[in-house]
């Protein structure tokens, strides 16, 4: 007999700035996804649990210290080892909410001075999500969120250079289509609807096409 085939799940990138609410976004969108039946799961990048995540987690950390080019390497290398898992998983119908990706990989280290298009080429090729939700918020709010924690980038000077980073490459990858940017400084529950319908829609748009790469 013909095996019936199983309509893939959508990958969904949430990106934005530190305090932007992603991690809070990602743990009420998997229990709603989750309430509701749907086979999803969550993938936060970096993944520490790994050997190149150890390594990862003990340079923000500022307990190791790695060349910038090293550390960026290694951030996309942590993700090329998780990717096969989440293509198989994809293609077996989960739908995956990734807690930053690519999107962070190259605006944090071009924060730091290496070039835009030198930091796009080790992710080349990766699995290209569904969806880019984009959470945006304004220096002002996310300082009234509470200060900032211990990692090495959690500085005002960094944060300003990694805000002026997604706008330009917001910009870079508008015609793309794939970016939608949300207002995070609504309420928690406004900000969570309307991540709602785009995981709705990114979920209709992943029953007609296969997964794309990153180009
Ligand atoms: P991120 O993962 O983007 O760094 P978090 O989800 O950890 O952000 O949220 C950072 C802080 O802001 C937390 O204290 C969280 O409770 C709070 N927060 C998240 N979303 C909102 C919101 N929409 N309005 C006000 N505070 C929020
Ligand atoms: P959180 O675990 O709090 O999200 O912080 N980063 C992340 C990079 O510099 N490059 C990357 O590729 C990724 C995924 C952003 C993780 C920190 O690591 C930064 C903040
Ligand atoms: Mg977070």
């Amino acid at each position: 007999a013909t095996p019936v085939p199983t309509s893939r799940g959508a990958l969904i990138a949430i990106e934005g700035l530190d305090r932007a609410g992603k991690s809070t976004q990602c743990d009420l969108l998997m229990e709603r996804l989750q309430r509701e039946g749907k086979k999803a799961r969550l993938q936060k990048f970096p993944d520490r649990t790994t050997t190149i995540g150890k390594m990862i987690d003990s340079y923000l950390k500022s307990t190791s210290q790695l060349d910038d080019h090293a550390i960026h390497l290694l951030f996309s290398a942590n993700r090329w080892e998780l990717a096969a898992k989440i293509l198989a998983d994809v293609n077996e119908g989960w739908t995956i909410i990734m807690d930053r990706y690519v999107y962070s990989g190259v605006v944090f280290s071009a924060a730091k001075g290496l070039g835009y298009e030198y930091c796009r080429t080790p992710d080349t090729g990766l699995p290209r999500p569904d969806a880019v939700i984009f959470l945006d918020l304004s220096a002002a709010d996310a300082a009234k969120r509470g200060g900032f924690g211990e990692e090495r980038y959690e500085v005002p000077k960094m944060q300003r250079r990694v805000r002026e980073m997604f706008q330009f490459m917001m910009e870079d990858v508008r015609d793309e289509g794939d970016w939608k940017v949300l207002d995070a400084g609504k309420s928690v529950e406004e900000v969570q609807g309307e991540i709602w319908g785009l995981v709705e829609k990114a979920e209709e748009f992943a029953k007609g096409t296969g997964l794309r790469s990153i180009a």
